[in-house]
């Protein structure tokens, strides 16, 4: 049945889409897709032939057979080395891969075999082919193996049973709509397929902020429905993670504690994994946010986050489970008065000290920068700094502070900073890239989690570029080493592949986006200015006088927050060297970080040449320009793009520039009244 938000244009396809294809692309299919054939039964290997039956269906108008004919002809076989003879010999001298998701594409005499290790590996290789066939590229010869370097590619929904959807752009919940699981469950199979087709394996279906109602999704009640929702994903090679509440024994679930220790609540806790793995017997684990921003956790009864961690660990382990806890806790209570607290050093500060005290089911889930998700932050100083515990990197695809995917802001280049950051830990090239897979401290398994960013609109993200950040996240945890740009010209391409004038302008506006929104928001690394509560929008003292450790410091002579340990909070010194040294002082730490790391005059002069002040001025100049400049790219495509999206998409980045024209006037204003300092090209401040 065709789903009614498929509607040609609406971006639902995304970059799965079928647009009429190159000369090139048709010709190929019709000579190398006169079969279809996969001895084996497996539900991602049904999936992979079903996806290549659709793409030849597109490409050529006929249908494949699913044989090979007698008389020979050629076509494609799908299967793993256990049950297709094809695949067994092409993956013959190719390294064991006990989790089944690596693949080669390799021609033969006419044929191409997708050979995957397992049948996840079948269903990754069939939507590698696709986009060689959707392209037009040649497949005479090919030969191409691929295995993903991170174990772990997981997917954090930050959904609510109430339909609603935490610091969601897009819509409502796909997965729930007032306090129960939707019945249909048509959208939450298309994003699996989505998901997978960009590598993802993992899916937590819940907000990590358990809510009284979600917190019984654990119970008799409701795990029929997420084991319906686990079959869906299984066939897409994807495992399905529950968000729970750590004070549960207690809140409705009859114990008068949640002590960790206490043997009633461990076996508390063991009924439950043994419960939930009743209906769901490849269950991938629990995801916890505890001791965090009110959420319930082990400080209660006197317990650190390893002793938390290791009872859900010890729930789990029988099964095969993970915990996945996340590190970010910080007392979002402080008094702003408080010029020795220093939000940034938390992460570091609780958790470093527990290294190798956590179970090997454990993975802690660290946000990529300290704070949380700004447009601009250094690595967090715990990656690398725990080598005897696994680690799963956080970012966040929904555009909390950075758009609201009302604004363009393609993330893929800031996560390819921070995982190609070397962090010196074990020597030159300790990256983070080879931290998080678990590589360089030969750790078993680790990988990426982010933040969804999608929802119930008919384009699964609000702004139809915004799919990119999506896509990009999920290809760049299968192969961290794949580039920003390439990345943005598959997504261009596989979206508006058969235009391609709107491939190559979306890919150069996609590349750019990140600078620009960085050059109207809060400046050089301090982070925030936004409005409180929502986020969105300039507010530059929204956060000043509040609880949440997040300041500015402006003042009438300077702006910055000194983290330096000569004379500031000592979070510089969290880094190992030579990397604390860099930060140490305002000379060597890279401008764009400057006032994350130090408080300066606005007369002090940056590494470019320019005052602090001067740049403020300049760079809030240039990027409301800049993103004008992103409206007329778009305008130049009217034509180029299917409606509705081109028209959708065009409202986005006339608020955008206006928006953009706000933040400008508003950071500018506040910098000429605080500073007293005139603009030296005297352009219009208010
Ligand atoms: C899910 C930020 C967001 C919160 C979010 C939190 C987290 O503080 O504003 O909405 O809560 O991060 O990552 O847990």
């Amino acid at each position: 049945m065709r789903h009614a938000q498929a509607e040609p244009g609406s971006g639902y396809d995304a970059w799965l889409g079928a647009p009429p294809a190159s000369g090139d692309a048709r010709r190929q299919a019709l000579d190398r897709m006169a079969f279809l054939h996969a001895p084996e039964e497996a539900a991602p290997i049904r999936a992979a032939l079903a996806e290549l039956r659709a793409a030849a269906i597109a490409l050529t108008g006929r249908e494949p057979r699913p044989e090979p004919a007698p008389e020979g002809g050629r076509g494609i076989v799908l299967g793993t080395p256990a049950g297709c003879p094809e695949a067994a010999a092409a993956w013959d001298g190719l390294p064991d891969d006990p989790a089944g998701e690596s693949y080669r594409l390799v021609e033969r005499g006419g044929i191409v075999v997708v050979a995957g290790s397992g049948p996840a590996g079948v269903l990754y290789g069939a939507f590698h082919l696709r986009r060689l066939l959707r392209s037009g590229a040649p497949l005479g010869g090919l030969d191409v193996a691929e295995r993903p370097a991170n174990a772990l590619r997981m997917i954090n929904q930050w959904d609510n049973a109430d339909g609603s959807v935490e610091r969601g752009y897009a819509g409502r919940s796909i997965f729930y709509r007032d306090g129960e699981f939707v019945r249909d469950r048509t959208r939450i199979r298309d994003y699996a397929r989505l998901l997978a087709s960009a590598g993802i394996n993992a899916l937590a279906i819940n907000n990590v902020n358990v809510h009284a109602r979600e917190t019984r999704f654990i119970g008799e009640e409701d795990l029929p429905s997420v084991a319906a929702v686990a079959d869906i994903l299984r066939g897409w090679g994807i495992r399905l993670y529950l968000s729970v509440n750590f004070a549960a024994p207690v809140e409705g679930g009859g114990l008068d504690t949640a002590d960790p220790l206490d043997e009633e609540v461990r076996s508390w806790w063991r009924e439950a994994a043994d419960r939930v793995y009743r209906y769901v017997p490849d269950f991938g684990g629990f995801l916890v946010k505890a001791d965090s921003e009110f959420r319930p956790g082990p400080f209660t009864y006197g317990r650190d986050h390893a002793d938390g961690a290791n009872m859900l660990a010890d729930a789990l382990a029988p099964h095969g489970g993970r915990v996945v806890w996340r590190c970010f806790v910080y007392d979002c209570r402080q008094d702003w008065r408080d010029r020795v607290t220093d939000r940034a050093r938390a992460a570091y500060d609780h958790f470093m000290p527990l290294d190798g005290r956590f179970r090997d089911n454990v993975f802690l889930q660290v946000k990529n920068g300290p704070m949380d998700f700004q447009v601009r932050e250094p690595v967090s100083p715990l990656i690398g700094a725990m080598p005897r515990t696994n680690l799963l990197v956080e970012f966040q695809i929904a555009q909390e502070y950075t758009g609201q995917q009302r604004h363009l802001c393609y993330l893929v280049p800031q996560w390819k900073e921070a995982l190609d950051f070397d962090t010196q830990r074990k020597g030159e090239g300790s990256t983070v890239k080879r931290i998080a897979s678990g590589e360089l401290h030969g750790r078993p398994a680790g990988g990426l989690a982010a933040v969804s960013n999608i929802g119930d609109d008919a384009n699964w993200t609000g702004h139809l570029l915004a799919q990119a950040n999506l896509y990009g996240f999920g290809r760049l945890a299968w192969q961290p080493e794949l580039s920003a740009e390439a990345i943005a010209r598959e997504w261009a391409e596989l979206t508006l592949g058969d235009r391609p004038q709107a491939a190559d302008a979306v890919c150069g506006m996609l590349l750019r986006s990140w600078s620009i929104y960085e050059s109207y928001t809060a400046p050089l690394g301090v982070g925030w200015m936004v409005k409180p509560h929502h986020h969105y929008g300039p507010d530059v003292d929204g956060y000043e006088y509040s609880m949440w450790g997040t300041y500015h410091f402006a003042d009438r002579d300077g702006i910055g927050v000194d983290r330096s340990s000569a004379s500031g909070t000592g979070y510089a010194a969290q880094y190992g060297e030579p990397v604390a040294r860099l930060y140490e002082s305002p000379e060597t730490t890279p401008d764009e970080l400057l006032l994350f790391f130090h408080h300066v005059p606005y007369t002090h002069r940056l590494r470019s040449g320019k005052t602090v002040i001067q740049h403020i001025y300049d760079s809030r100049f240039e990027g409301a320009e800049r993103a004008q400049g992103l409206l007329e790219d778009w305008e130049s495509l009217r034509g180029h793009v299917p409606e509705p999206a081109f028209s959708e998409t065009l409202e986005r980045f006339r608020h955008q520039a206006e928006h953009a024209r706000e933040w400008r006037d508003v950071i500018n204003t506040y910098f000429r009244r605080k500073s007293g300092m005139p603009d030296e090209r005297g352009r219009t401040i208010y």
